[in-house]
């Protein structure tokens, strides 16, 4: 069961170092088994390895293992420029070094400390360092740094316990974690899920946004009942004695439970409920405003995190391109990413729309925006830009009084 809580909804927790200073080793020494190749041979691991562990007493985590960043040469710069992606879903940064802090490492520190992250320093292989070498260092971080330093070893594992404890202090200070929607609800409260079954949902089973909702209910002392849209309004009309707290919608059947919600329910759809939750629903809103300022051939780039399921119409290929070439009258052209990579410069385009990445943390979809808004591009999301073409963004945006007041002003 410990593998099964989904990825997106681990913090995770990135080694950084130069080749051979014993990330893969502490990764291993702090997981307590041999997963990774621990070598002597420079540059053994490739590409950034995620292992999902429980790090007790925190819980599920996810430990990014990544290639040394004085890597050299083509193979090694484009290592390097895999560490730096694995960087941007970081909720905390170790960085390991051991006899000396080199300037490569200073630049990764400046490169954490820019991006906000969360981090600590590790001086690894205290078993084979001299008291006056130990000194040198630590005197040398405390010139230019204000951080948290551990001496370890996995050797004769100095630290390590306290290392695991520094983790999930830094973990338990800075949630990566938000609500999907309890903090909206109170006990007794009913929920209506809309969800429909259509040649777009999986066979069998129920997708994750729709699940982790469900959940996040049971876990609120409210009841969740779930309809596809057809029985929306019966089950509404005659089942229902107390009118639903909120009812959430696949963005699919948007107008049709627009229409059978009465105006004084609350209505909105899962997709804007992570973007709340994975994004930030204020500058996503913000970003809405850039449609009404798009020109013909203007560019605008779709970014999906992952690689889609292979359907007809594709939400973010085809349908919203079309939905907003459609609503602007303009003829527009779209990039579409997949994936953990979006191009470095962004000043190309004059939106950006980003998917729910359900499947992706939070900081990775953060840091993101805040590529985007130090570019000075607006982004937004599939799911307000739905609701928008559809005519319906005020009221989605209801539930969540601050966003709709940037969408008013
Ligand atoms: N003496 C000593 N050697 C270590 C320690 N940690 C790792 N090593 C050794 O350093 C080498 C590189 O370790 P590895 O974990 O592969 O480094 P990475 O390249 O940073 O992932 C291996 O030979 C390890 O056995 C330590 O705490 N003390
Ligand atoms: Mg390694």
């Amino acid at each position: 069961m410990m593998n099964k809580t989904p990825k997106g909804n681990r913090p995770h927790i990135t080694f950084l170092g130069k080749r051979n200073v014993g990330k893969s080793s502490l990764i291993n020494v702090l997981i307590n088994q041999e997963l990774s190749i621990v070598s002597d041979v420079p540059g053994t691991t490739t590409d950034p390895v995620e292992k999902a562990t429980e790090l007790n007493p925190f819980g599920p985590v996810v430990f990014v293992d990544t290639a040394g960043y004085d890597d050299i040469g083509l193979l090694g710069e484009k290592r390097v420029k895999k560490t730096m992606t694995a960087l941007t879903e970081s909720d905390l940064a170790i960085i390991v070094i051991t006899e000396e802090l080199t300037n490569d490492d200073k630049k990764i520190i400046d490169l954490v400390i820019s991006k906000n992250i969360g981090y600590l320093l590790v001086i690894n292989k205290s078993d084979i360092m001299d008291e006056e070498t130990i000194k040198k260092v630590q005197n040398n971080i405390r010139q230019s740094y204000n951080v948290a330093v551990l001496l370890c070893s996995t050797i004769n594992h100095n630290n390590i316990e306290e290392l695991k404890e520094s983790i999930i202090t830094i973990l338990r200070s800075n949630p990566s974690e938000l609500p999907i929607i309890s903090d909206l609800l109170k006990p007794m409260d009913t929920v209506v899920l809309v969800i429909p079954i259509d040649k777009e949902a999986p066979k069998g089973r129920l997708i994750l946004p729709q699940v982790q909702t469900i959940r996040e209910c049971l876990d609120a002392d409210v009841s969740c009942i779930v309809v596809k849209e057809r029985e929306l309004h019966y089950t509404l009309n005659h089942i229902l004695k107390t009118k639903p707290k909120i009812v959430i919608t696949d963005s699919q059947a948007f107008l049709k439970v627009n229409a059978d919600v009465a105006d004084d329910v609350l209505m909105t759809s899962f997709s804007i409920l992570y973007a709340r939750q994975k994004g930030d629903l204020i500058t996503y809103t913000k970003g809405i405003s850039a449609i009404k300022k798009l020109k013909n051939n203007d560019s605008i780039l779709i970014a999906e995190l992952c690689s889609h399921r292979p359907i007809s119409e594709d939400i973010g290929r085809v349908k919203i391109p079309r939905w907003l070439e459609q609503y602007s009258g303009l003829s527009l052209n779209f990039d579409v990413f997949s994936g953990k990579e979006i191009p470095e410069d962004l000043t190309k385009y004059k939106l950006i729309i980003q998917c729910g990445g359900c499947m992706a943390n939070r900081s990775l979809i953060i840091s993101r925006i805040n590529k985007a808004i130090d570019q000075n591009v607006p982004i937004t999301n599939y799911g307000l830009i739905i609701a928008y073409l559809h005519g319906i963004i005020e009221r989605a945006l209801t539930p969540f009084p601050e966003a709709l007041e940037y969408l008013k002003s």
